[in-house]
């Protein structure tokens, strides 16, 4: 897990001002709820992502315009971009160019303040993610209605019972995240575990180790409208379409 002073010494020389200024943050949101619960939805949110603290790099000099389109174009739900350069290889760039697709956007970066959720929406973001381990369920529901108030819809990250307090009015998507973010280990099952503790009101996202369409049906048949895949679609010629059925 990031410190938080490591995430915030990343922040630009941008003022608030001038990130309100841009014309992305202008343009309508897209809402990642709508997508997932359509009807017929893969319910998948596919990220780009060069590398990460976990596995290194996964695919260095990957085109983030090549690759977000096929995504799109075989029938992602949404997708998944991060623009930290130092763990993740990304930068905001990447997001900029990844809006052309006509889906919602996460910025899945660890988000510590309200700054970082303004400069989300000034790159053409439409969704933000909030783990829980970073932090308090204060400056969750703080954030998280930041957020909203921007239209921006937020993924709350939790990956442990004793994070469940941290579930608010603002943040109805909640996001499972089956890798341990100290030991890097991944438990598919911690997904399934969580998702009966969670309100019945929830929109529930299993994250991180699906590499396979039984995963994806295991996950379905036990309430999960999303899916968020990184490495296995980067490494592989595989696209969202395959885990339509
Ligand atoms: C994607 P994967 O195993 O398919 O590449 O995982 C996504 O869940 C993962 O990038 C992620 C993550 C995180 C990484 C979700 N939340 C928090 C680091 C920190």
């Amino acid at each position: 897990v990031h410190k938080k002073a490591e995430v915030a010494t990343r922040k630009s020389q941008t003022s608030i001002k001038e990130l309100e200024a841009r014309p992305a943050f202008s343009i309508p949101v897209r809402s990642l709820s709508d997508s997932l619960l359509q009807e017929g939805s893969t319910g998948i949110i596919a990220e780009f992502k060069r590398k990460s603290p976990s596995k290194g790099f996964i695919k260095e000099h990957a085109n983030v315009n090549e690759i977000t389109t096929a995504y799109t174009q075989h029938g992602a739900a949404a997708l998944s971009v991060l623009t930290d350069e130092k763990f993740f290889g990304g930068s905001d760039e990447d997001l900029m160019q990844a809006r052309k697709n006509d889906i919602p956007i996460l910025r899945k970066d660890f988000i510590v303040d309200e700054y970082q959720i303004v400069e989300a929406k000034s790159i053409g973001a439409d969704v933000i993610l909030l783990i829980a381990a970073c932090l308090t369920p204060q400056e969750v529901k703080h954030l998280a209605e930041f957020a909203r108030s921007l239209g921006l819809q937020t993924i709350l990250e939790l990956h442990a019972e004793e994070e469940l307090a941290h579930i608010c009015d603002a943040t109805s998507i909640v996001g499972i995240n089956n890798r341990d973010l100290k030991t890097f280990k991944v438990d598919i099952e911690r997904s399934l575990r969580m998702a009966e503790k969670l309100p019945a009101h929830t929109i529930k996202i299993a994250e991180s180790g699906i590499s396979s369409i039984e995963n994806i049906v295991l996950f379905r048949k036990n309430g999960f409208k999303g899916f968020l895949i990184g490495e296995h679609f980067m490494k592989q010629a595989d696209t969202p379409a395959a885990f339509a059925a």
